[in-house]
This record gives structure tokens, sequence and C-alpha cells, in this order.
């Protein structure tokens, strides 16, 4: 298979607040800003879940598809090879080190078609101030609805 990878170090700082950096086994690494998220198409989603410590919470969430801004960046795995995206994962990191990590067939159309978006308004307030916030629609826990997101990287497994 041919890769592209991103020689930079996974915690060099980002240029700006704000910004994403996706990478990994994407043909067109790239770093984002709010306004470049902003141009896909955006989704809404209202998300409950409970937190051990803080109890029952509720948000509304505006941003696009994370599946949208991947594909932006070019998954390097043939698309026609179902079974070949199974292989796939992708990690996040918010800016103070909160990581997880996802399987490209969450998200995927042919699979679990998840919602999971970048949210970049929450209940009406952009969040300009500090990134995109990774919103998991259907958890019970609050942990995979991740705030101020700087990192998505697309890895693969060995084949
Ligand atoms: N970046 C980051 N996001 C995070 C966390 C965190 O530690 N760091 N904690 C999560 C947990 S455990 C919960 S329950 C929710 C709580 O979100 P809320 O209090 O804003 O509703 O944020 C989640 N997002
Ligand atoms: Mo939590």
């Amino acid at each position: 298979m041919t890769a592209t990878h991103t020689d930079d170090a996974p915690d060099a700082p980002l240029p700006g607040t704000g910004r994403i950096r996706v990478r990994g086994e994407v043909h067109n690494p790239r770093v984002l800003d709010m306004r470049e998220l902003r141009d896909l198409p955006q989704h809404e989603r209202e998300i409950v879940f409970t937190c051990r410590t803080s109890g029952l919470r509720r948000h509304r969430f505006a941003g696009p598809l994370l599946l949208d801004v991947l594909r932006q960046a070019g998954p390097a795995f043939a698309l026609e090879e179902r079974k070949d995206r199974l292989r796939f994962l992708i990690s996040l990191r918010a800016a103070d080190g909160h990581r997880l990590v996802l399987s490209w067939a969450e998200i995927d159309p042919e699979f679990g078609n998840a919602p999971i978006l970048l949210g970049l308004v929450r209940d009406g307030a952009g969040l300009d101030d500090q990134g995109p916030h990774l919103v998991v629609p259907g958890d019970v826990c609050g942990a995979r609805n991740v705030s101020r997101i700087v990192d998505l990287h697309l890895h693969a497994d060995a084949p």
C-alpha cells in the first residue's frame, strides 16, 4: 500500500487555537482551522449522557461529520475494498491530553454509519476559542464527547 505520512512530531504545538492536525494514512495531511471546518456540510445533534462525576448532561452541537473531515484528507485505502477499510483506526487527541480511538468502520456509511461530528457550535455558542468538540451521539457516558480536539490520526493495522 502507498501511504503518506507527516513527519511532524505528535506533540508538536499546533500553529494556533482551534486548529486540528489531520495526519497518518492520508494522502493529504493538513492542518485545518475552524473556517475550513465550517466550509464542510454542517450537521446538528443533541446528545444526552451521564457523567460519573457531574451527572446528567444535555448539549446540542453543530459541525461537520468526522467522516467528511477525514475523507477530505484522502484516506489511503482502496475505496472499493470494503474489507480493507476494516483495518483502519482513528486516534484523536485533545489539548489536555485526553485521547481515544475509533474504528473507521464505526463512521463508514457501509458499516456503523455513526453520525459522529466535530462540533463547532455548542448550545448556540461558537467554539472558535477552544477548537472542535468530538460528538458521539448515543454514548451512555460522556468521556468520548471530547472538547478541544487538536489531532486526528488515521492508522492501519497490518494487512
Ligand atoms: N478534552 C477533554 N474532553 C472531555 C473530558 C476531558 O477530560 N478532556 N472529559 C469527558 C467527560 S468524562 C465528560 S462526562 C464530559 C463532560 O462534559 P460537560 O461537563 O461539558 O457536559 O466531557 C468529556 N470531554
Ligand atoms: Mo465523565
